[in-house]
């Protein structure tokens, strides 16, 4: 049996019967947009009955890819949700070759038969993606594909979206259904900043502890290790990789109840206040704690890098604490506490990466100092992930300048709601607009979405998320040329919304209202939801939806209200 490996080229046949029509050039519906492509009003039925995905003569792939047998499936069903004569699986027939030479990433429909050519399984995952997203109904729910040829690849190969499951817990349902919405718009990272001062739901083996006094609920509100891989091998099959975020020094305060002895006792006055600070960086059982937990994260997360945080660390605590500065003398740093952070740090990236981890640090590491950035170039492994707001694009520059990779985070921050935080604002992002050599724009190898969980949970993380983030995709993937016109890509986005919705084959009674219902609720002063309408130059509508959350009162989602064929059914 020939396994999926990274190199696998394949080519898979999507059969379909032929008889030529004429059709709405379909290719304009496809999110986000391929970088090249052309479409004809020739379109041809697709049936349900005489429809299969079929491995090519000469491809490398074959039954027993899970990957691709499972994508067959999927894609099965979401483009046919209402076929029910026997199970997909009953229906596809297979056909195995191994694939001797190199094809471009190319999808072409035409009389007869749509072809994918792919060089690895994720390209053929994104490819049926595409597919997917051509075919359509009809009035009458018959489904058509128009004759399409398309070329793509993705302009940036790290296209993330963070989930934050400390401030509020997040179940596995939650995040498998992230993972759905992902792959629809070609996100291909997970980053999971899955502990932090809030709680740690993370059960780890080594040190039960943690989580049994650090979760918000030892039983209920943790991610056991059978959680974990489930959420691996299904982001695995969607083409996703999971980067498993433990921020330390600070953002720790969860780990403290599991591990006495881990954070930095706070003195006031000369005596220890019995409030804790940072990880505690002067003890060398820190350390030893440390690489025994980086120990058992890197054999559980399976992906070579590893998110080690590094943000936000607080010196208050740290220089009250006299055993801390103790060993800031002894070490010889003065009164520099960015050397102390710097020193930390160097010494989780060695534990790390004698682990075989590539690791990916927040822009404060980079910017404390310089002693850092020289470990990290010595590594010469490391990437900076770019979060603070101001001029993103000079820090961006100062790191690529010092021959570091970067992700960009800064301008898509989607936690943050309300009527500035709209899908034009993040669409309008222009990562590489600094001045620097074409070698230093490749250091910047994409961008992420950050969803942190302060006023974020189950029940408004989909329509927080959706389809704003879809902006971000369209950055990161598709050509930006083509893609800087908000005006040309709202109709595209609208179109892409309403197959989200039939994708999520969810209600969600907030996306679902029409502007009258909307209207009604306002002048009703609904408590649960009070929406009212507000009309952007841009968008034409925008719908800014009012709940209350758990934490902080109101929050607003927009949202984009357009009429969907799927809208009722
Ligand atoms: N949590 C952690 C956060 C943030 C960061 N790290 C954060 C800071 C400022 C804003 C949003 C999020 N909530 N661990 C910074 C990377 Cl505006």
């Amino acid at each position: 049996m020939i396994t999926c490996g990274r190199y696998i080229r394949s080519i898979l046949y999507l059969l379909l019967l032929i008889s030529v029509q004429f059709g709405p050039h379909a290719v304009e519906g496809v999110w986000p947009l391929p970088q090249a492509f052309t479409s004809s009003p020739e379109r041809y039925p697709v049936n349900s009955q005489d429809f299969y995905f079929v491995y090519g003569r000469q491809s490398a792939a074959q039954q027993g890819c899970s990957v691709l047998d499972t994508a067959f499936k999927r894609y099965f069903s979401l483009i046919f949700p209402d076929h029910n004569s026997g199970s997909p699986a009953d229906r596809l027939s297979w056909t195995i070759y191994l694939v001797p030479f190199c094809v471009p990433d190319n999808l072409s429909i035409s009389a007869g038969k749509a072809s994918l050519n792919a060089e690895t399984v994720w390209g053929a995952v994104r490819g049926l993606e595409t597919f997917s997203q051509l075919v359509y109904q009809d009035d009458f729910g018959s489904y058509f594909v128009n004759k399409t040829e398309i070329d793509d690849f993705p302009r940036f190969q790290f296209r993330g979206i963070l989930l934050d499951t400390s401030r509020h817990f997040l179940p596995v349902q939650a995040i498998l259904k992230t993972l759905d919405a992902m792959a629809y718009s070609k996100f291909n990272v997970f980053h999971w900043h899955i502990v932090d001062d809030p709680s740690f739901p993370y059960q780890s083996s080594t040190f039960p502890d943690l989580s049994s006094k650090g979760a918000f609920h030892p039983m209920t509100h943790i991610y056991t290790q059978s959680d974990v891989r489930r959420v691996i091998s299904y982001a695995r099959l969607w083409g996703i990789r999971v980067l498993p975020e433990f921020d330390s020094p600070g953002h720790t305060t969860s780990w403290g109840k599991g591990q006495p002895g881990l954070l930095t006792p706070c003195y006031k006055g000369g005596t220890p206040s019995g409030t804790f600070g940072p990880v505690n960086p002067a003890l060398p059982s820190t350390y030893r704690f440390m690489a025994r937990l980086f120990k058992e994260v890197s054999s559980v997360f399976p992906d070579s890098y590893v998110h080690l945080g590094g943000d936000e660390v607080d010196f208050h605590c740290w220089r009250s604490n006299p055993d801390v500065r103790v060993f800031m003398q002894k070490m010889g740093f003065g009164g520099d506490f960015t050397k102390l952070e710097a020193f930390y740090i160097e010494n989780i990236v060695n534990i790390t990466s004698a682990l075989n981890k590539t690791s990916i640090v927040w822009q404060d590491v980079f910017d404390y100092h310089e002693r850092v950035t020289f470990v990290l170039q010595r590594t010469s492994l490391s990437v900076v992930e770019v979060w603070r707001a101001g001029c993103y694009l000079c820090e961006v520059r100062r790191v690529v300048k010092a021959g570091l990779r970067v992700i960009l985070a800064s301008p898509w921050y989607l936690d943050q709601p309300g009527p500035t935080h709209n899908w034009a604002r993040y669409y309008t992002v222009w990562p590489l607009a600094f001045k620097g050599s074409e070698e230093q724009k490749k250091l910047v190898i994409g961008g992420e979405v950050c969803m942190w969980g302060e006023y974020v949970d189950a029940t408004n993380l989909t329509p927080r998320l959706w389809p704003r983030a879809s902006a971000v995709a369209e950055r990161l993937w598709s050509d930006e040329k083509q893609t800087s016109s908000v005006d040309k890509a709202f109709p595209r986005l609208q179109d892409f919304r309403c197959k989200l919705l039939r994708y999520f084959n969810l209600f969600y009674p907030l996306t679902y209202l029409t502007f009258k219902e909307l209207n009604l609720m306002v002048q009703a002063k609904r408590q649960d939801a009070q929406c009212f309408l507000a009309m952007s130059a841009v968008l034409h509508a925008d719908v800014f939806c009012f709940h209350f959350s758990s934490r902080r009162g109101i929050q607003a989602e927009p949202l984009y209200v357009g009429h969907c064929k799927h809208e009722y059914q």
